[in-house]
């Protein structure tokens, strides 16, 4: 009996040697211990032996079945220990490793521009004002002078949706719907999206974005567009930035003009940037015709007022020294990180 106690200890202590996890422990105490076990079996054989001597040889048993418990017991634990100490060093965080950058975007050069000609003239009083980019052929056409007989009206120029509904060519239909709300004195810019059919080059998009501004008041003259343009130049391209008028055309203005600023890169001198002329073109403008007035509701002989429109592409690639307006569209990420 003693001999049969010794063997099973000795294969049970073996095998805990032998066993590489947790389960294999779990395996070992099932086989000796458990109620198909070996030790287990040797109890159930305690029919066989003399009754004087089956509570000595209990006890034995007993001592036999705990001394395998305490092995096993101190096996899982020191298992358990390395599994926890091999995972700690899995999961070990350097914290001296570089963090990883988190990129940041940023506005796009276009909305830069707009936001610094926004800033401008909310500086000089302006209210923001914006309208829809689905027009009507009156508001876009009708309201602003501009006959029936004009270019800009042709398919060619225009992209029609139905009938009289179009995509507004410029920003001033915005204008004519807060003339036509009747409260004057009137100082606004109206920034935002307008289309026309264009081809796609260097300097042309279909699509594109303008501000255009509107003061109407008594007594405004010609002398406080030239004021508030100059003033605007230099805020935007710096403080010895000059402006001169040249006389244009536009429907909706009488009389009109384009502007030029003197050349920022070269002071007025001539230089490949403004092609020689010292002069680069950055608007157009001038005092808003009487019939638009008188469309809109708003008495000529007591009103008048100038008006405006700023391409923004145009100045971003000023700004920016882009000589392709196509790059501002394609947002490849590598050129928009540099502004
Ligand atoms: C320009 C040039 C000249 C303009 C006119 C008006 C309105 F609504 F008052 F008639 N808004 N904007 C205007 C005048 C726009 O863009 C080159």
């Amino acid at each position: 009996m003693k001999e049969k106690l010794k063997q099973i200890k000795e294969e049970a202590l073996k095998q805990i040697r032998e066993a590489g996890a947790p389960d294999a422990l779990n395996d070992v105490r099932v086989n000796i211990l458990g109620k198909k076990g070996a030790l287990t079996a040797l109890l159930k054989g305690m029919k066989d032996i003399a009754p004087e001597d089956r509570p000595k040889v209990g006890q034995l048993v007993n001592e036999t079945r705990q001394e395998i418990e305490t092995v096993l017991d101190g096996a899982r634990k020191k298992m358990e220990q390395i599994i926890r100490e091999e995972k700690m060093k899995e999961e070990i965080i350097d914290v001296t490793l570089p963090a990883k950058k988190n990129s940041v975007g940023h506005r796009h050069p276009i909305t830069i521009a707009l936001e610094e000609v926004e800033r401008i003239f909310i500086g000089m009083g302006y209210e923001v004002v914006e309208g829809p980019e689905v027009e009507t052929d009156y508001y876009n056409f009708e309201a602003l002078n501009i006959p029936a007989d004009h270019p800009a009206r042709d398919e060619q120029d225009t992209f029609y949706v139905s009938g009289d509904i179009l995509l507004r060519t410029q920003t001033s239909p915005v204008q004519a719907r807060v003339m036509e709300k009747g409260k004057l004195p009137i100082r606004m810019i109206a920034p935002g999206r307008v289309f026309r059919s264009d081809e796609v080059d260097a300097t042309h998009s279909p699509s594109f974005h303008q501000i255009e501004g509107l003061v109407v008041d008594k007594n405004i003259t010609f002398a406080d567009l030239k004021g508030t343009l100059a003033e605007f130049a230099k805020e935007l391209f710096g403080e010895d930035t000059k402006v001169k008028f040249r006389p244009h055309h536009f429907p909706f203005t009488e009389p009109s003009a384009e502007v030029d600023v003197s050349c920022f890169k070269c002071k007025g001198a001539g230089c490949r940037f403004c092609k020689g002329s010292g002069w680069i073109e950055i608007l157009g403008c001038g005092m808003v015709h009487p019939h638009v007035f008188e469309m809109c509701g708003i008495d000529p002989e007591e009103y008048t007022g100038f008006a405006f429109g700023i391409g923004l592409e145009r100045i971003s690639l000023l700004k920016y020294e882009i000589d392709d307006m196509r790059l501002l569209y394609e947002n490849d990420i590598r050129f928009l990180k540099q502004f």
